[in-house]
C-alpha cells in the first residue's frame, strides 16, 4: 500500500479549507510572535551570555515550526516565513560542532553533558530538525538544513553505534526514529533506515539504561519492543515510538513488529482510549495508565498526543486496509486533536480534559495536587513553558492532505472525507479523484474518479447505521469505469447516545452524544444549573441547529433538571423539571470564557 501524500491533493472548501487558511493567516504567525518572546528564535544564536536560558528541547519547538512552514510553501510561497526560516538555519549552520552536534542547549549551556543523560531530548530535537530539514528541502529545493542535520546524524551512527561511546543506547523520548525513515525516504541512503531500526531493535534490551519516571515503561523500555502488547509510559513517546515500528514493519516486511502495532493498537482502542480520541489519561508522566482508566475531570490527553494517535493509525493503513485505524484518525481529528486550538486559531490547550468544573479550581488546588491529582487548564493559552503542543498543530493541518487516500495497483482506498481534488499516479496511469462534501456537518459525499478503471474502495465510518453492499473490514468497493465513474454516498448523522463499556467507572450509567464524527458536549454558557444534574432523555426529541457566533452546528435534546433546594440532605428526591439540554462539538469548547463542560451525561432509563 502506498500513502497520496498531501501535495498531491488539495483541500478547496469547506471545514478543512477554513481550517488551512486560519494556519496560514493566524495561527503560523502567533506561535511565532510567542516563540520570539519566549526567547525561541534568538536562542539559535547560542549565545552563552545571553539571559535567558534554554531549555533542552527548544530546537523541537521551533523545528516543528518551521516543518509547519515548509508545508504552507509547499502549497504557496510566503516569503517572510522563508526569510525566517534561513536566518534560523544560518544559526544552525554557524553553531553547530565541527563534528556534526548540534543542540542550543549543550551547546550554550552545558557542552560537557552531552548525550550523557538520556531524558535530555537530543536525539528527539535532532528527530524535529530532520522532518524539518527534509520538509523545507522539499518544498524550496533548499538544502542547507538537510546539509546539517545529514552531518549530525552521521556523527550520532558514529557514537551510537559504531563507537558506543555515549552515555546511552537509545533515546528517552522517542521521535528520531520515524524521522530517519523520512530522512532515508528523502535520500534514499539505507544507513539511515538501518539506524532508525537500531534505535527500535536496541529499546527494551538493557535494563541499566536510566529513566527519570519511576518504571522503565515511561519510556517504552521495560521490554523489547516485538514483546510489547499494551500501551504504555509517556503517550507522545509511545505513539511516536509504534509511528516508528509500523514504518520499519512495512520497510522490512517485518511481521514481527507489525504484531505488536496490531496488538498494542488495539489495546489502545479498546480499552485505553477517551470518546474524543484522547490518549495517555493521566498527567503523572503524561501517561497512559491501566486498562478503562478514564477520568473526565482529570483527563491529561496531550495534544500531541492524539495527534500522534493519529499518524500511528494513518500509518497503519499501510499494512492493513481496516476501517478501525482510519475511523480512529477521524475519532481523534475532530474531537481530542482539534479541541487544541481555539475557533480563533491563537490559543491551544496542552491537555483536553472531558468535564470542567470551575467551582473546583476555587479550592486549595495544592491539596488536590499532593495527592496526584491535577486539575487540566480550564482555558486554551498562546504559549506554555513546554509548548511543544501548538507548533504539532502548525505542521499538522497543512498537510492534512495525507490521511485522504492510499492505494495498491488495482485499488483507491478513501480513508477521509473532505471537499478536495488529488492525482494519483498507479504505474503508468493518472487518476484525478475528486470529493464534494459538507463534511463532517453532512453525510453526503460524491466521489469521482477520472482516468480509467479501477476499483474505489470507500470507508464506511463505525457511526453509520445503514447497509451497505461489498463491505470488507469496514470499505465499501465498487467499480470504476468510463460509464460509471461517481459514487454517491449519504451517511447518516443522526445525533447518537453512546454507552461506555461498564469497567470505565468514569462514565458509569452515562452517556455521551455524536453527530458523524463529532462528539458533542454541554457548556455552562448554554445550559442552566450543574450540568451534572441534567437528565437526558435517549427517549425524546433531538433537533438540529447552528450557533451563529461560534461557527458551529448545536444539538437540542429533551431532559430533566433537578431542581435547586435548601436541604444539604433530605429524604426527598427533589423536584425535577422538564428542559432542554444544548450541545455543541466538544472541539468549539471553552471559546467563551470559563465554564462547566462535560462529555459524558446522566440519562433517563
Ligand atoms: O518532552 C517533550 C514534549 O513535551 C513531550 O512530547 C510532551 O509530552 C511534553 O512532555
Ligand atoms: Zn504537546
Amino acid at each position: 500500500m502506498k500513502r497520496v501524500e498531501f501535495f498531491d491533493t488539495k483541500i478547496t472548501d469547506g471545514f478543512w479549507k477554513q481550517k488551512q487558511d486560519l494556519i496560514r493567516n493566524v495561527t503560523v504567525k502567533a506561535v511565532y510572535d510567542r516563540f520570539y518572546d519566549t526567547g525561541r528564535i534568538d536562542a539559535f544564536k547560542c549565545d552563552k551570555n545571553s539571559e535567558i536560558k534554554p531549555h533542552f528541547f527548544w530546537d523541537s519547538d521551533v523545528a516543528k515550526w518551521i516543518e509547519g512552514v515548509a508545508y504552507l510553501t509547499r502549497e504557496k510561497r510566503e516569503i517572510w516565513l522563508e526569510e525566517i526560516v534561513d536566518n534560523i538555519v544560518d544559526e544552525i549552520e554557524k553553531n553547530q560542532d565541527p563534528c556534526g552536534y548540534f543542540n542550543i542547549f549543550f551547546t550554550s549551556v552545558e557542552p560537557q553533558n552531552r548525550f550523557k543523560n538520556r531524558d535530555c531530548h537530543e536525539l528527539y530535537c535532532l528527530g524535529h530538525l530532520i522532518e524539518a530539514g527534509v520538509a523545507y528541502y522539499e518544498a524550496t529545493g533548499k538544502s542547507k538544513l538537510l546539509n546539517l542535520m545529514c552531518k549530525y546524524v552521521d556523527y550520532v551512527e558514529k557514537v551510537f553505534v559504531r563507537e558506543k561511546s555515549v552515555g546511552f543506547t537509545t533515546p528517552g523520548h522517542e521521535e528520531i526514529e520515524l524521522a530517519l525513515v523520512r530522512l532515508y525516504e528523502c535520500t534514499k541512503k539505507e544507513k539511515y533506515l538501518e539506524l532508525s531500526k537500531f534505535f527500535v531493535d536496541e529499546r527494551g534490551k538493557r535494563a541499566e539504561e536510566t529513566i527519570d519516571w519511576g518504571e522503565f515503561s515511561y519510556n517504552q523500555s521495560h521490554k523489547p519492543v516485538r514483546e510489547q502488547e499494551t500501551a504504555e509510559g509517556h503517550a507522545v513517546r509511545a505513539v511516536y515510538l509504534y509511528c516508528a515500528m509500523a514504518d520499519l514493519a512495512l520497510k522490512y516486511k517485518d511481521d514481527a513488529l507489525k504484531n505488536a502495532c496490531e496488538k498494542i493498537f488495539d489495546n489502545i482502542i479498546n480499552k485505553r482510549m477517551y470518546i474524543t480520541g484522547g490518549i495517555g489519561s493521566s498527567h503523572m508522566g503524561e501517561a497512559f495508565t491501566v486498562d478503562y482508566d478514564l477520568s473526565n475531570l482529570f483527563a491529561y490527553t496531550e495534544s500531541c498526543a492524539a495527534l500522534g494517535l493519529i499518524l500511528f493509525a494513518n500509518r497503519m493503513l499501510l499494512l492493513d486496509n481496516d476501517s478501525k485505524y482510519s475511523d480512529t484518525v477521524e475519532r481523534a481529528l475532530y474531537n481530542g486533536f482539534l479541541s487544541s486550538t481555539s475557533l480563533d486559531g491563537r490559543s491551544f490547550f496542552y491537555t483536553n480534559p472531558l468535564e470542567i468544573l470551575p467551582q473546583l479550581y476555587t479550592r486549595d488546588v495544592s491539596v488536590l495536587e499532593k495527592n496526584y491529582l491535577k486539575l487540566p487548564v480550564t482555558q486554551r493559552q498562546e504559549v506554555f513553558g513546554c509548548s511543544c503542543c501548538p507548533p504539532n498543530i502548525v505542521r499538522f493541518i497543512p498537510s492534512i492532505g495525507n490521511l485522504l487516500y492510499t492505494y495498491d495497483e488495482d485499488t483507491i482506498y478513501v480513508h477521509q472525507f473532505m471537499q478536495s481534488v488529488a492525482k494519483i499516479k498507479i504505474g503508468d496511469d493518472v487518476y484525478e479523484i475528486e470529493q464534494k462534501t459538507s463534511y463532517p456537518y453532512d453525510g453526503k459525499i460524491d466521489i469521482t474518479v477520472k482516468g480509467g478503471s479501477i476499483k474505489l474502495a470507500v470507508r464506511v465510518p463505525y457511526w453509520h447505521s445503514g447497509n451497505l453492499e461489498n463491505v470488507t473490514k469496514g470499505y465499501a468497493y465498487s467499480d470504476i469505469n468510463e460509464n460509471s465513474n461517481t459514487v454517491h454516498l449519504d451517511y447518516d448523522m443522526t445525533p447518537r447516545f453512546v454507552y461506555a463499556n461498564p469497567n470505565v467507572i468514569s462514565d458509569s450509567c452515562k452517556c455521551a452524544v455524536i453527530s458523524g464524527p463529532i462528539v458533542y458536549c454541554m457548556e455552562g454558557h448554554d445550559n442552566k444549573g450543574h450540568l451534572r444534574n441534567i437528565v437526558l432523555d435517549t427517549n425524546g426529541k433531538i433537533s438540529k441547529g447552528f450557533d451563529e457566533k461560534l461557527g458551529v452546528p448545536t444539538l437540542k435534546i429533551d431532559a430533566i433538571t433537578r431542581a435547586e433546594c435548601d436541604m444539604l440532605y433530605s429524604f426527598s428526591q427533589g423536584k425535577y423539571e422538564n428542559t432542554t439540554a444544548h450541545l455543541i462539538p466538544y472541539f468549539a469548547f471553552a471559546n467563551r470564557g470559563e465554564s462547566e463542560m462535560q462529555v459524558w451525561h446522566s440519562y433517563k432509563i
